[in-house]
């Protein structure tokens, strides 16, 4: 055993006795209009709704959709008439950003602990632990602050059966449900500004003892392609894991500027999501008028020299357009939606791994020129 792996489990051992976490609890996203986004995620990535709390069920102010696909789970939020303090922050949200995620949740054993150990490591507290309970039995919530206006929610749901939250009623499916188009959370991007990323790494190091995986895009590849730079936190089980990126210079106006200037200051940029049939997935959501990021004929041209034998034929990986990445550990399959709204901010990844825990970086040449053409279409380049 090498030292480093050493040092990498011993972190990841007492990790787990700090900030010990479940995994993903939901994105929540703050929308213009939570009933036309959660009919979207129903008929394009084929989620089921499953709960919904709106004026038809004591909420006077707001209206959420709870929408998942195996154990991922997305809620979507409008305001139907403002009233508190609430209201007027998404309001306001949706004003400043578009439609965004206002909360990367977190499910972990104790909240009122989690919340306790940010806070004592430097975390602002943005809501104290409280307890809601209602006939399926008690959830505690705690809130900390991240980069930009986006949240951590705490959620300890272990004493709680109900669909989502208190305050929740379940709700059927908008449509019939299909073929499942992914069935987990596997990453959750941020983007901060130029200078920041080492300070939001040293953040999640400390308030939430994640510590750093091993791939990181440095200044090499910034200067050379890709305008940005990157680095990856996760919880010792690896189970949330939070890739950051900060613009570059370099030779092209970095499609991280272009979020920033978009969504109006540091946000979530894209969500991963995990499919064990990526072919299906990226033929459905097509179907369905998903559009994906474009790869050039030249990348499958030279893929069998480097890649290696992949579940899926190279003809298929062409025609949808598909991105291989391997490492010492496996491979991963990979693809990348344009923005999902008109700002140019938010987008999904859905990723198929065999092995690999890495994120795809011997494509971020392939990935970063096919966002430089569509920022270049846009105008932003
Ligand atoms: O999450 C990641 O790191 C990969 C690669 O603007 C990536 O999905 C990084 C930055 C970016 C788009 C994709
Ligand atoms: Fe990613």
């Amino acid at each position: 055993m090498t030292e480093t792996t050493e040092t990498q489990q011993t972190a990841e051992a007492q990790q787990k006795d700090l900030f010990p976490v479940k995994g993903m609890d939901a994105v929540v996203f703050a929308v213009g209009n939570a009933k036309q986004a959660a009919h979207y995620y129903s008929t394009a990535f084929g989620m089921k709704r499953v709960a919904y709390s709106g004026p038809e069920n004591g909420s006077r102010e707001t209206a959420s959709y709870v929408l998942e696909s195996g154990g991922a789970r997305f809620v979507f939020t409008s305001v139907v008439r403002t009233a508190t303090e609430r209201g007027k922050f998404l309001e306001a949200h949706v004003a400043e950003h578009g439609d965004g995620v206002i909360d990367l949740a977190i499910e972990v054993p104790d909240a009122r602990a989690a919340y306790a150990y940010a806070v004592e490591h430097g975390a602002t507290g943005l809501e104290e632990p409280h307890e809601l309970t209602d006939e399926h039995g008690t959830v505690v919530l705690a809130a900390i602050a991240t980069y930009g206006q986006t949240r951590h929610t705490l959620v300890d749901r272990s004493g709680y059966t109900g669909p989502y939250l208190p305050g929740y009623e379940a709700a059927d499916p908008i449509v019939e449900p299909g073929a499942r188009r992914f069935q987990a959370i596997d990453h959750c991007v941020g983007n901060v500004e130029l200078g920041k990323m080492n300070e939001w790494v040293d953040f999640y190091n400390r308030v939430m003892g994640f510590t750093n995986m091993k791939e990181f895009v440095g200044d090499d590849i910034a200067t050379e392609y890709s305008a940005l730079m990157s680095k990856v936190v996760a919880d010792g089980t690896r189970k949330v894991k939070f890739p950051l990126n900060e613009p570059a210079i370099a030779k092209k106006k970095s499609q991280i500027d272009e979020y920033l200037e978009f969504y109006g200051g540091p946000g979530v940029q894209h969500i991963a999501l995990a499919t064990n049939d990526i072919v299906a997935t990226v033929r459905a959501m097509s179907a369905a008028g998903v559009e994906f990021l474009n790869t050039p004929d030249s990348y499958y041209d030279t893929l069998g020299e480097w890649a290696g034998e992949t579940r899926v034929p190279v003809e298929i990986l062409r025609e949808l357009k598909i991105l291989v990445d391997r490492d010492e550990d496996g491979y991963l399959l990979q693809i990348f939606t344009k923005p999902v709204q008109d700002r140019p901010t938010v987008f999904f990844e859905m990723i198929e791994r065999h092995g690999s825990m890495g994120f795809g970086k011997g494509n971020f040449k392939a990935l970063f020129e096919a966002i430089e053409r569509e920022q270049e279409l846009r105008g932003n380049l």
